[in-house]
């Protein structure tokens, strides 16, 4: 494929710099199989409209209400975006301005509460978001952050604690409890989380970030009819604008989401986003994407399966979702290394510590892997039990000498581009 014939003709005539560099861009993702959990393909029509004229727009406020002339198109790309959003998740109101899941979070907390209120978030150690009180975040630094975790042991090993977050909140009574996470594989009894909230009538917040794709194809509960505020990106399972949302059914909450967002924490939303997410909006309204979803859940699972077969441990046992948690300590290998040689092979993931992890987070005993950008491209299950043998030799290959490892890793990168070849990211110009 010649690579720079998918960019804009302009580009390549004015700015050959960062023509190559996108170039070069392209070219990675054509011949990595890509399985951050996180990453997917966005649609050429999402491209498009991201990279449209709504950049050249300001627009501080809401439909009808802007601070700016000019306004009339923008107004009918953010209504429209409204209108689609709270068809796709069954929701009254929502703010699409927020640019990204950090902030639609950090939006939340000055809506609802003041600097040193408690909140009760899971634990990054436990498959938790930075942004759900991780010391180094605004979120813990700012807040009197109490953390939640999985179960050590037991037929719940690695499973929510429940009982722990009960625990917790009836203890340190948090204005807010944080349901969400970017790790954990398993279904979020969201209702389970309403009643703790119910208890100590505290705020609950859903990030729903990783999971708000299968929830679009209900395949994964929705949390709306459970939660105070559900906070999302739109670029993961969502595969859409890289970009952010916060929805609610409760009107008193969004006059305060809606001021905190702007004029409190952000200026201008960029509305060649907005324009974008109502494509990806439109794009998971339609029947196809809930196969799709389905085609992420079931190559997940085989995904498991296979590194099960090959003498891993998942951690919570399984997937209900698109992550597949890999524990590496059966094989004594660490995440960093792992993570490395698989980036030389052309399988991209990241390391992840897995819980109670007795290596530190720069280290880790684990790796996560997602299939929805693999997915995106065509992957089957079929694909996916070749992906999850191709890990197994490369990781078991960290075990034999240099002259093995290094016959394995050639073997397995002639495979990753000879699979990859089948499964172009994009099949025309854009
Ligand atoms: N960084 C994202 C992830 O990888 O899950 C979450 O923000």
């Amino acid at each position: 494929m010649n690579t720079s014939d998918l960019y804009f003709k302009r580009l390549k005539e004015t700015d050959t710099d960062v023509d190559l560099i996108l170039g070069k861009e392209l070219n990675r993702q054509q011949n990595q199989i890509e399985l951050i959990a996180s990453e997917n393909i966005a649609s050429l029509s999402t491209l498009n409209a991201q990279g449209s004229v709504m950049t050249n727009k300001y627009a501080e406020g809401y439909p009808g209400r802007r601070y700016y002339g000019g306004c009339e198109f923008v107004d009918e790309a953010e209504e429209l975006a409204l209108k689609r959003v709270k068809e796709l998740f069954n929701c009254k109101f929502a703010n699409l301005q927020p640019h990204s899941g950090a902030q639609a979070n950090q939006a939340v907390f000055l809506a609802l509460l003041q600097p040193h209120d408690t909140i009760l978030g899971m634990s990054l150690a436990s498959g938790g978001h930075l942004t759900h009180g991780a010391k180094p975040n605004m979120s813990g630094k700012w807040f009197n952050a109490i953390q939640y975790g999985v179960k050590k042991d037991g037929n719940d090993k690695d499973l929510i604690d429940y009982d722990e977050v009960e625990e917790l909140a009836e203890k340190h009574r948090p204005k807010m409890i944080i349901a969400g996470a970017s790790a954990y594989p398993r279904v979020i009894d969201w209702k389970k989380f309403r009643e703790i909230a119910n208890k100590i009538d505290a705020y609950l917040l859903v990030d729903m970030a990783h999971y708000s794709g299968l929830v679009a194809a209900k395949e994964y509960p929705n949390p709306i009819d459970y939660s105070d505020i559900v906070t999302s990106t739109t670029h993961k399972t969502l595969r859409g604008a890289r970009s952010a949302m916060i929805l609610t059914n409760n009107e008193e909450i969004i006059k305060k989401i809606n001021s905190a967002v702007f004029p409190g924490l952000q200026g201008g939303p960029l509305m060649h986003v907005m324009a974008a997410k109502a494509v990806t909006f439109g794009e998971a309204l339609k029947p196809e994407f809930r196969n799709y979803i389905k085609n992420v859940v079931s190559n997940a699972k085989i995904l498991a399966e296979v590194l099960v077969e090959r003498g891993f441990r998942i951690v919570t046992g399984g997937t209900d979702s698109h992550i597949v948690w890999l524990d590496l300590s059966p094989k004594n290998l660490t995440g960093d290394k792992a993570e490395k040689i698989l980036e030389e092979v052309g399988i991209a993931c990241n390391k992840n510590a897995i819980p109670y992890d007795p290596n530190p987070p720069k280290i880790t005993s684990g790796l996560r892997f997602g299939t929805p950008a693999a997915t995106s491209r065509g992957f089957n299950n079929e694909d996916f039990r070749i992906v999850g043998n191709m890990i197994g030799d490369v990781l078991d290959a960290l075990l034999e000498n240099d002259e093995k490892q290094q016959m394995v890793s050639k073997k397995i990168r002639e495979s990753v581009i000879s699979l990859c070849s089948k499964y172009p990211i994009y099949k025309e110009p854009y």
